[in-house]
């Protein structure tokens, strides 16, 4: 080796050392600086909840109407300023929706604001054109009145705006709602169910303000999920704590923030009773010290009060099964107080929880007639970005289906299917947990791992419109990680192109309501290349 060479090795392994520590430095700082906004662990509880007040329902018999206007508003979020938001018949959220198994709903919905949106009626089983999903926009100052008839078990759904591409932002500005289903059987049960007494929604969200108290409608640094706040609301109430004048309460937990996955317990650990979970009531109540809530997923839980006591629900840091540092983005090592319980120095009585609630028959694998498979990765299912003029899966009505979703990017990505009610068959090849047994319509599914559910599509067949299936995390939705189903009768052709069906009829029809109102032109591209 020449003088000038081993100058030149020398020189090399330098630079390669000087590289590595700087590299080193690098990441190391990324590490440090890759964190989620810094959530104060306790909160003082300084503001009353606000309980979303109950939709006011023109009702004849089990024909039930509700009005629901968009708006811009202005809300205190403890800013010192009013905060610019978004609000459904309010500055903020909207009122809680609640009809009966067997009423035929029609919901006047009104744009107010200032972009197109969409409403969509999250865990409904319900006509696909009546979803409120992409195909159906409502442009800013018109109305569309979507209808059908509750064809499901008691539940504690939502609802949200879910235009394509925008779903996160209008969210965030603050266009959610619960939709409470009821039913004779979970009337028969002997649990907390007086609306803002004893039975409370529990709408959580975290956000981010700007210097000037207005929201941070994007981002701060690196994120692998999207925005993740610094500020918990419940209910649009930061720091909140309620008073309960019961023995039990009755919490119907909704994580409607964008991002963020809550891991949900008391302060002191006492167990509480899981009693439902996205699509209805469980078996029996299940006694669990912590629950876990992606974004979309619901839980009922019924805790139960001594006299005088203060208690906290706490999210403790929550098991996203994903790397060091996609689950530090994720928010995976923040600990924080959500909402204090107040108890009364008297509390009322009401009765202990039934051994057993509602049958929930099991859908058997062997039931199966067709198993697909969807990979999540790279803002992608199964390697496509969502077209909205193209099908992904044609499913047959009747039909019990396996879906098999593996998550492939790093990232923690959920999992929610439109329009019907999925049960869990295994995790990674393990029987779930008993807080997954029950319906659900919203799942977690951690980094390298995979979910089997099973699902029957019993109703709605629709050879124009279709439903969506998605990652829940909705910067991933808006990114394109999602895709489309369409629900066919044995034999029936799917419709060679939107933009060719009839012109809707003008004024109201059974079933057609609001068609008129629907925006044809959006959904006016073919529909081509089935199950690609
Ligand atoms: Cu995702």
């Amino acid at each position: 080796m020449t003088a000038g060479r081993r100058m030149l090795k020398t020189g090399g392994v330098a630079l390669a050392a000087i590289l590595a520590i700087i590299g080193v430095a690098v990441v190391s700082t990324a590490v440090l600086r890759a964190r989620p906004p810094h959530l104060p662990a306790t909160s003082s509880f300084a503001n009353k909840l606000a309980v979303p007040p109950l939709a006011t329902a023109r009702r004849h018999g089990s024909d039930v109407t509700f009005y629901l206007r968009l708006r811009q508003g202005m809300s205190d979020f403890g800013r010192g300023v009013m905060t610019r938001t978004w609000g459904i018949n309010g500055n903020y959220l909207g009122p809680t929706l609640r009809a009966r198994r067997g009423d035929r709903v029609t919901i006047h919905v009104t744009n107010g604001v200032t972009e197109s949106t969409t409403m969509h009626w999250h865990g409904m089983h319900l006509p696909a054109r009546m979803d409120g999903g992409p195909h159906q926009p409502i442009a800013p100052g018109s109305t569309w009145s979507p209808t059908w008839t509750i064809r499901q078990p008691a539940a504690t759904l939502w609802y949200h705006p879910h235009p394509d591409g925008h779903t996160a932002d209008q969210v965030y500005r603050g266009l959610a709602g619960m939709f409470i289903i009821d039913d004779d059987q979970a009337a028969r049960l002997a649990l907390p169910h007086r609306y803002g007494i004893d039975d409370i929604p529990v709408i959580i969200q975290d956000k981010l303000f700007q210097s000037d108290g207005q929201l941070q409608r994007s981002p701060r640094g690196i994120s692998n999920v999207g925005l993740l706040g610094d500020t918990i609301l419940v209910n649009g109430t930061p720091s909140p704590y309620r008073t309960v004048t019961t023995q039990r309460i009755r919490l119907r937990l909704l994580n409607a923030s964008n991002a963020r996955v809550y891991n949900l317990g008391f302060s002191d650990k006492r167990n509480f009773a899981l009693i439902g979970t996205d699509g209805g009531l469980l078996q029996a109540p299940v006694p669990l010290t912590r629950v876990q809530l992606a974004p979309g997923e619901r839980a009922e839980i019924v805790v139960t009060m001594h006299p005088g006591e203060h208690l906290a629900l706490h999210s403790y840091p929550p098991a996203l099964g994903a790397g060091f540092l996609a689950s530090r983005l994720a928010g995976g090592s923040d600990s924080f107080d959500v909402l204090q319980l107040r108890a009364a120095d008297r509390l009322a009585h009401n009765p202990a929880l039934p051994h057993h609630l509602v049958a929930v028959p099991a859908l058997r694998a062997e039931s199966a007639t067709r198993t697909r498979t969807f990979e999540l990765g790279e803002d992608e299912i199964n390697g496509h970005h969502m077209d909205m003029s193209h099908i992904d899966q044609t499913v047959t009505l009747g039909a019990t289906e396996i879906w098999n979703v593996t998550n492939h990017d790093g990232s923690p990505h959920t999992f929610h299917v439109h329009g019907v009610q999925f049960q869990i068959l295994d995790q990674n090849g393990a029987a779930p947990p008993p807080a997954l047994r029950g319906w659900k319509d919203t799942v977690y599914i951690a980094p390298e791992t995979g979910i089997r559910l099973i699902m029957q599509f019993t109703d709605y067949a629709d050879p124009a419109w279709p439903y969506m299936f998605h990652c829940h995390i909705l910067r991933h939705e808006d990114a394109g990680m999602m895709g489309q189903f369409l629900v066919l009768a044995s034999g029936q052709r799917p419709a060679p192109a939107m933009s060719a069906m009839p012109p809707a009829p003008s004024g109201p029809q059974p079933g057609m309501t609001g068609i008129s109102e629907l925006g044809m032109s959006a959904v006016g591209r073919p529909l081509t290349g089935l199950d690609r």
